[in-house]
């Protein structure tokens, strides 16, 4: 048996929620959302299956590498025509399915511990990764009051989160998200730069081979 092998013999099974400061007004909830990854997969699914994952374009033509997906309100959309949050899935021409309580619950919940009590969401972005996957820096800008957080919960695969700056030439830190960690970003870092790099690829029970990101917001 090799060591790592005999280490995760006497790891726990879950480990409990741990919180950590990652620069002003940004806090990263290890395992907040680990009690719930499953029934936030098993929504996730639902919704999917309505409004299904797609590769979106970005105005300048290129088709991005994650797919996407929406619930709530308004999902946020880019196409020919540029970014916005659209009360209709372009792809069904319906409205995008309903947010489902686990995501408004867990959103509350974990905004409450980062210091933004009373947030209530009205859209989510689903982004898909599989296996090379990634998103370059971006701010993300298209919300009409950014007053309010952001809360994103990662599922399934591990990934790297680059934590820019106010900047787009700010040089980004690396910061590993696992399932069921949650990330709040409001405040003074809520137009900071961020991205993720390349998926690894892998296998996780809960999702297979990709990895799921919710993003909480107040878009409308
Ligand atoms: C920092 N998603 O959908 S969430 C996105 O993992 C997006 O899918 C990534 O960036 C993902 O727009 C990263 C982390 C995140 C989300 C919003 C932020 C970081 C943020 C807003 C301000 C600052
Ligand atoms: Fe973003």
């Amino acid at each position: 048996m090799t060591q790592n092998e005999q280490s995760l013999l006497f790891a726990p099974l879950s480990e409990a929620p741990t919180i950590a400061g990652i620069g002003p007004d940004a806090v990263h909830l290890k395992g907040f959302a680990a009690a719930a990854a499953q029934e936030l997969t098993a929504a996730i699914r639902a919704v999917s299956t309505v409004s299904p994952f797609r590769h979106m374009v970005t105005p300048g033509g290129w088709p991005m590498s994650a797919e996407m997906t929406n619930c709530g309100e308004a999902g946020w959309v880019t196409d020919a025509a540029g970014y916005r949050y659209d009360p209709l899935d372009p792809a069904t021409g319906a409205p995008w399915p309903g947010m489902p309580e686990s995501f408004l619950r867990i959103a509350a919940a974990a905004a409450a511990a980062a210091g933004f009590p009373g947030f209530t969401p009205d859209a989510c972005l689903i982004n898909r990764y599989a296996p090379g996957a990634r998103m370059s820096l971006h701010q993300d800008r298209d919300e009409r009051d950014i007053s309010h957080p952001i809360v994103s919960v990662s599922l399934g695969l591990p990934a790297i989160f680059l934590w820019g700056g106010r900047k787009r030439a700010d040089k980004p830190r690396s910061i590993a998200v696992r399932s069921g960690d949650v990330v709040v970003w409001g405040g003074a870092s809520r137009l900071n730069y961020h991205g993720v790099k390349a998926l690894s690829d892998g296998n996780h029970p809960l999702t297979g081979n990709c990895r799921l990101n919710l993003t909480l917001r107040r878009a409308l």
